[in-house]
């Protein structure tokens, strides 16, 4: 008798309970060209080859099924994003080349910014001020191709929460451009849709009362922590460089513990330059550990792999097989896992260490 299973062409090996990847088939349509650094414009370390190294490392170590993500409805982005910022990203291009047709050469980069005291409820007409209102650095270029690489980013991190709802123990949004910076309503540190939130939220919408986000990037997720600041629902703990000395700078501090009825549901855990994985996995214990009493049903790691030692713009010293030992803690919790790709710029070492993550877990 043929078993259903061997009808099946199957481009990989068939491998029981493998966790299934999300890809941007869309991502290098974002490809920016620079980023403003110490008063100069500095090639972007946010690259397509990031996404192809950690896309052909899955693929050498047949680990798992590669599928490109579903579509979503507006309402899927509009459930964290607000649709005048969402409108914007969407029409930023054409504005900025309808400017000047000399534009579309190169990308778009803000420079002016309202601080303290300056309005943001009215939305300038003058396109500068427009970039400014909805970001909050000079790092995130927008091109071209940005609106239609970060919404196919955002609906891997969907189809990956998909996946869990529908009942699977885990799956990973190969998603870029990464997004733990982006607000609501803002872009920044390369990010431009929030893919760990909409996973988060995604989750909630289909049942789950209560959900953790663990972001191990080596910066701080302030997008993700001001999204749910004040929500009971949605667990947030960060393990990264102290902002006093480490990007972004303005939010990350062990003090942010959340507000009203999101108060105790914040976990911030800055550390200094140097850190190794010996003391970063103290840090771990101590999040899961709160993520363990908040009682979560399901978790969302942001997987940025820039604690790495080699990393061009980051501060720790993990090394390659500490993802290996990462990946088998975060299995051991035992909740369903939505892994999200964040940042990671040492382009030779990016899939090694992202895939370390994946194959450890199982
Ligand atoms: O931190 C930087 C930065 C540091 C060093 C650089 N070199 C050595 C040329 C260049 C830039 N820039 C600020 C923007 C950092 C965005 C981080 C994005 C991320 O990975 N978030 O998780
Ligand atoms: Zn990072």
């Amino acid at each position: 008798m043929g078993s259903p299973m061997r009808a099946c062409k199957l481009a990989q090996p068939f491998i029981p309970h493998a966790m299934i990847t999300f890809y941007n088939p869309h991502h290098a349509l974002h490809q920016g060209q620079f980023e403003m650094f110490r008063g100069a414009l500095v090639p972007c370390h946010e690259v397509p080859a990031r996404a192809d190294h950690v896309l052909a490392e899955l693929q050498r170590r047949h680990l798992g099924p590669v599928r490109n993500p579903q579509p979503f409805a507006a309402a899927a982005l509009e459930s964290i994003h607000s649709p005048r910022y969402l409108k914007f990203l969407e029409t930023a291009w054409s504005q900025w080349v309808a400017l000047d047709p000399a534009n579309a050469a190169h990308d778009a980069l803000p420079s002016v910014w309202p601080t303290r005291g300056f309005r943001t409820d009215v939305e300038p007409d003058n396109f500068a001020a427009r970039m400014g209102l909805y970001s909050f650095d000079a790092g995130s270029p927008l091109t071209s191709g940005t609106w239609v690489a970060a919404r196919a980013g955002a609906e891997c991190a969907l189809s990956a929460a998909d996946q869990i709802a529908q009942g699977a123990r885990a799956a990973f949004a190969l998603s870029r451009p990464p997004g733990h910076h982006a607000g609501a309503d803002f872009f920044g540190g390369y990010c431009f849709l929030n893919n760990a939130a909409l996973a988060a939220q995604y989750l909630r919408n289909s049942g789950l009362e209560r959900v953790a986000i663990l972001d191990v990037d080596y910066h701080h997720g302030n997008g993700t922590q001001a999204i749910f600041y004040d929500r009971p629902d949605v667990f947030f703990a960060s393990l990264h460089g102290d902002p006093r000395t480490e990007y972004p700078f303005f939010l990350g501090h062990a003090d942010e513990t959340g507000l009203g009825a999101g108060e105790g549901a914040n976990l911030n855990l800055p550390m200094p330059r140097g850190t190794a994985y010996p003391e970063w996995s103290d840090a771990l214990e101590v999040a899961l550990a709160a993520i363990g009493r908040f009682g979560a049903q399901a978790l969302v790691i942001s997987l940025g792999v820039d604690t790495f030692a080699g990393d061009p713009i980051s501060g720790f010293a993990l090394q390659s097989d500490d993802y290996l030992r990462l990946g088998e803690r975060l299995a051991a919790v035992g909740l369903p896992t939505v892994l999200v790709f964040e940042g990671g710029y040492a382009v030779d070492a990016v899939g090694v260490n992202a895939v370390n993550v994946l194959q450890a877990f199982g």
